[in-house]
């Protein structure tokens, strides 16, 4: 099983060098970054339609950043080429047999008048000809150039990042946001790769997945029969392979699991940070995790609030994988749980029937009914739960139990799953903007609820009873609350959780509700957010 996420760019030396001519011509303001604006004005010098402009774009722009690294350009550029050649442009284009070496660089009209022009130009300004651009060194690389300048926004990502500093941020750390719902976020949690968790009871198949993906083991990685990973395992790329234990990855300020001190050391102990170089992890960061527990018993073992660690893997990641095995559906009092613990992120599952390739046609039938079953008990929205059946390991597919049919369906199953993953960069960006905005609003109605709290205090005598009055009936304050700002109930925190951190607060010493500030959040998403959007959006739409 192979993903190829990125068109293949190759191209000679010497196109190489044209087109880095081309790019730094064409990147106006020289951050290593074509935006939508730019990219119109080069593109119309090659005189195709705006359809098939709008294709060059949505082919080139694989991450749906809203920009084009000069990888992305050179793409572009092979793409144009092929279309003025009279090729019907498809995502898969350069994938398949395109004779690279025979790929001339489009004909762009008007072009080399221009270049010629801004030669001269440079050449009076500095006495010789610029030859080398700023982003010629990030060639092949997959980052695009991360210099841009302090108050131009070149990426949805990089606008998010802004507007989350200058109106998100100053609200939560007002009003306690971090210490009430979620740490403040940092530059880390922004560029973090998209993310894959995979769940399920012990040995149904976890780590030879990710193994099978990668076509190697990651580091420190066991597979086995028995119980094998007692630990929650993140496996990313890296400069060489390595493990590098939970409790220094969690305070790296440049990786976005800071978040997770929370869970204390006992669960710090029980996580691990696998690193190696590879082009799929490049794309995808993968979470391998414990087996779940199948009884009561086991469960008091752990030392740790595994449920609370699903949920916040399962907010940042971007798809979560629930393997099952045709010999182990029954879903435990902890599955359970971490099902629930899913809650709100349903879009983000998917079901995996693997080792289908165990049991005959009229087992697996049976299997595929008696999964169904017990997924409906625990699952809100069975019905629009996509289950891939298969077997994601090396091994061919044994005919001789799965038969022909068998075999034919788990190979188009696995092209399906393998689809769905190949979408997830392309996905990832809405993702982003998504959480964004949930985290905005959750920000607001936590300042409400705060400025609320201090302003029932009274000035002078009577505090401490007071603040005890004001938790007690923290349900009461909060109906209030959203009866006076029109805010949905189902957007509120969990009282007794709230109640819970409140108590250890003076909320006399909490700050007055500050409608400024709100009011800069409420622009933020009714005006910025929309029309960064829009900016960064295909240019020909
Ligand atoms: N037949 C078959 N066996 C598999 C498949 N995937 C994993 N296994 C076997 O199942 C056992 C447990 O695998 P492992 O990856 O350690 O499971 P984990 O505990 O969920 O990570 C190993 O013996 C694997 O060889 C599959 O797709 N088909
Ligand atoms: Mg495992």
């Amino acid at each position: 099983m192979e993903i190829d996420f990125a068109p293949i760019t190759r191209c000679s030396k010497e196109h190489q060098k044209i087109y880095q001519d081309w790019f730094s011509f064409a990147d106006s303001d020289g951050d290593g970054r074509l935006t939508g604006g730019d990219a119109t004005k080069f593109f119309s010098m090659s005189n195709l339609s705006r359809e098939d402009l709008k294709l060059v774009w949505a082919i080139a722009d694989t991450k749906r950043q809203g920009f084009l690294g000069l990888k992305e350009f050179v793409t572009a550029m092979q793409l144009i080429s092929l279309a003025q050649a009279g090729r019907t442009l498809t995502s898969e284009i350069l994938n398949v047999e395109v004779d690279f070496e025979n790929l001339h660089p489009p004909a762009m009209e008007g072009l080399n008048v221009c270049l010629d022009k801004m030669k001269r130009k440079l050449a009076k300004q500095n006495g010789a000809p610029k030859v080398q651009s700023s982003a010629s060194a990030n060639w092949l690389s997959s980052k695009s150039s991360k210099k841009v300048s302090s108050n131009s926004v070149t990426s949805i990502i990089d606008g998010l990042k802004k507007l989350y500093e200058k109106k998100v941020k100053p609200l939560e750390v007002t009003y306690r946001f971090n210490d009430f719902v979620s740490p403040l976020l940092t530059n880390s949690d922004f560029d973090a790769k998209p993310m894959v968790m995979l769940l399920g009871q012990y040995s149904t198949g976890k780590t030879t997945f990710i193994k099978h993906l990668l076509q190697s083991s990651y580091p420190g990685s066991h597979i086995g029969p028995e119980p094998t990973t007692d630990r929650f395992v993140v496996v990313m790329n890296g400069p060489d392979e390595r493990s590098v234990p939970g409790n220094t990855v969690a305070v790296q300020a440049d990786m976005p699991f800071n978040g997770l001190t929370n869970f204390g050391t006992a669960f710090l102990s029980k996580f691990e940070c696998s690193q190696m170089p590879h082009p799929l992890l490049e794309h995808i960061t993968f979470v391998d995790t414990p087996g779940v527990l199948s009884g009561e018993k086991q469960r008091t073992q752990r030392s740790y609030d595994f449920t609370g660690v699903t949920s916040w893997f399962a907010a940042k990641c971007d798809l979560i994988l629930l393997l099952f095995d045709p010999h182990k559906l029954d879903i435990s009092d902890e599955f359970k749980r971490v099902i629930g613990s899913l809650r709100g992120h349903d879009d983000k599952i998917r079901v995996v029937l693997n080792k289908a390739d165990q049991v005959d046609t009229q087992q697996l039938m049976r299997v595929y009914g008696a999964l169904m079953w017990s997924l409906g008990k625990v699952l809100n929205t069975p019905e629009v739960m996509r289950v891939y059946i298969g077997s994601f390991n090396d091994k061919p597919i044994n005919e001789a139990t799965a038969g022909p049919v068998g075999k034919a369906l788990f190979e188009r199953e696995q092209d399906d799953l393998l689809s769905d993953l190949k979408d997830i960069p392309k996905k990832a960006c809405a993702r982003r903007i998504n959480e964004f905005v949930k985290r905005a609003r959750a920000a607001k109605i936590h300042a409400y609820i705060i400025g609320h709290l201090k302003k029932e205090m009274p000035a002078m005598m009577g505090k401490a009873k007071t603040q005890q009055k004001l938790i007690d009936n923290l349900a009461d304050e909060f109906a209030k609350i959203q009866k006076e700002h029109h805010l949905p109930p189902g957007d509120f925190p969990n009282v007794e959780e709230f109640r819970e951190i409140l108590s250890s607060y003076n909320i006399d010493k909490f700050e007055k509700l500050k409608p400024k500030m709100i009011q800069s959040v409420d622009d933020m998403l009714g005006y910025d957010v929309p029309n960064l959007l829009k900016n960064f959006s295909n240019p020909y739409d």
